[in-house]
């Protein structure tokens, strides 16, 4: 796996990912310190949190079904933009497109942004595999901020299912019949409380049925996929809670109170699915978007092949590395790409879900930098510049100024940086050459001139 990782290089005019080799093009932003990452493959890693979030939800999901979901656990990072994008329907001027959003190889590849790059070709599968269900898990790529909670790699878990539009009453019989299964299982959970939304009945609305589809169908395989994502969070959560020796109190008779699980369904929007939603968990104080969902349009079936209006179904994409963190316990996204035993030790000593024992971490220093440029820096840019100078000895990030001279018209940004090594302590000297390293890099790329 590490010797995989290390063949991927970006030179002058060629990217070498996995043992491809693409040419170059304006549209390339691939960095080296992005395509390291592919390889490393976290979700298929022994005792990983990740792996192991995987694992729970794959096996929650199988037990919806008489029959198991396939699993495409290894799907190549590299699609083409017509996968990510044009065969979801994605308008051409969505803001995910852009290049400050995402890690372009060239004018065809890219590093996939979400798992649902593979949803047609994964349709196209299902015709000749007898089975009406998958699940996909995968690294991920979006160029983002820097904090405890981003990173520009993380993983998904895609999941859809899909049948014949025969509106036989035994197709809709043995949908139900999964639904009150679900059902059934949901109710052992005593400790759950669920807020659901509705579709919305105006048919001109973003979030109303596909018009192809009858109230019936688009009913009952919203209740079935929302039964199913209900079942895959109260199931982690449940885990959580009940090996968490802190979090559960005693009542008077001296038993066990369980902390109650509560979640939320919301309207959303996605250009292949209608209608769509998102779930969210109520935890440590907040509400927290776990996943994203919503019936399959026609027209990502079209796109796979289907005969037109012949089937329905629903998918969904659920983020790992969050999961991870909450139910863990975990403080700092950079930790689950560590190779530290202090941090890989305690998921090969227990098995499940428990608390993380965070072990001690370095003096987080903070530097600014503040410079003039005829035209601003896009965030992200500047966070690209920071992680390619200096990978994960970055904490966070952030914008703290920015102002236009009157006069000039010239722009002022400050940006500030927190440095922090994870895994050992940095001198101030050690920052003070890093960030000269900056704003070296600053004044190559963008013709900075640093303030002083
Ligand atoms: C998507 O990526 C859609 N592909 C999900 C989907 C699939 C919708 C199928 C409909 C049908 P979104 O960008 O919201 O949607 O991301 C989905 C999940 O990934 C989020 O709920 C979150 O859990 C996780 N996620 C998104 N961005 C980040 C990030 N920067 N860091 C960590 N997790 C993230
Ligand atoms: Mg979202």
């Amino acid at each position: 796996q590490i010797l995989k990782s290390i063949q991927n290089t970006v030179n002058s005019n060629k990217i070498n990912i996995l043992n491809n080799v693409y040419n170059k093009t304006d549209l390339s932003n691939v960095t080296n310190n992005i395509i390291k990452h592919v390889g490393r493959n976290l979700h298929l890693q022994k005792n990983h949190p990740i792996n192991n979030i995987r694992e729970i939800i794959e096996k929650s999901i199988d037990s919806t079904s008489s029959k198991p979901f396939i699993k495409y656990n290894d799907l190549t990072p590299v699609v083409s933009i017509k996968q990510n994008f044009d065969d979801l329907g994605f308008p051409k001027n969505h803001p995910g497109r852009s290049k400050s959003d995402t890690y372009y190889i060239n004018d065809t590849y890219l590093l996939r942004t979400h798992t649902s790059a593979h949803e047609v070709e994964c349709f196209q599968k299902m015709q000749t595999l007898q089975n009406n269900g998958y699940l996909i898990s995968a690294d991920v790529y979006r160029r983002d901020e820097i904090d405890k909670s981003h990173y520009p790699v993380f993983y998904q878990m895609e999941g859809s299912k899909t049948w014949s539009r025969d509106n036989s009453k035994e197709n809709f019989n043995k949908i139900q019949t999964e639904i009150d299964n679900m059902k059934k299982q949901l109710s052992t959970f005593q400790n759950l409380s669920i807020e659901d939304v509705d579709y919305t009945h105006e048919p001109e609305s973003v979030n109303c049925k596909q018009s192809h589809m009858t109230d019936e169908e688009t009913s009952i395989l919203i209740s079935h996929m929302k039964r199913t994502l209900e079942l895959v969070v109260a199931n982690l959560f449940m885990q959580r809670y009940k090996n968490y020796a802190s979090s559960s109190k005693n009542n008077k008779k001296g038993e066990e109170v369980i902390p109650e699980i509560k979640m939320r369904w919301i309207e959303a929007y996605f250009p292949w699915t209608q209608p769509s939603f998102e779930i969210e968990v109520f935890f440590n104080g907040e509400w927290l978007e776990i996943c994203g969902c919503g019936l399959v349009r026609e027209l990502a079936y079209k796109n796979a092949g289907f005969t037109k209006e012949t089937q329905m179904g629903w998918a969904f994409g659920i983020g790992l590395d969050r999961m991870a963190m909450l139910l863990y316990d975990i403080p700092d996204i950079r930790l689950l790409w560590s190779t530290d035993e202090r941090f890989l030790k305690q998921f090969r000593e227990k098995e499940g879900i428990f608390k993380f024992k965070p072990f001690s971490t370095h003096a987080v220093m903070s530097r600014d930098v503040s410079f003039w440029l005829n035209t601003s820096v896009h965030l992200n840019d500047f966070m690209e510049l920071v992680r390619e100078e200096l990978g994960d000895m970055v904490e966070s990030c952030s914008l703290v100024d920015e102002f236009v001279n009157p006069k000039t018209g010239r722009k002022s940004q400050c940006f500030r940086i927190n440095y922090q090594h994870l895994d050992r302590n940095l001198t101030n000297e050690d920052v003070n050459e890093l960030h000269k390293g900056v704003e070296k890099k600053l004044i190559e790329q963008f013709g900075a001139e640093i303030r002083n």
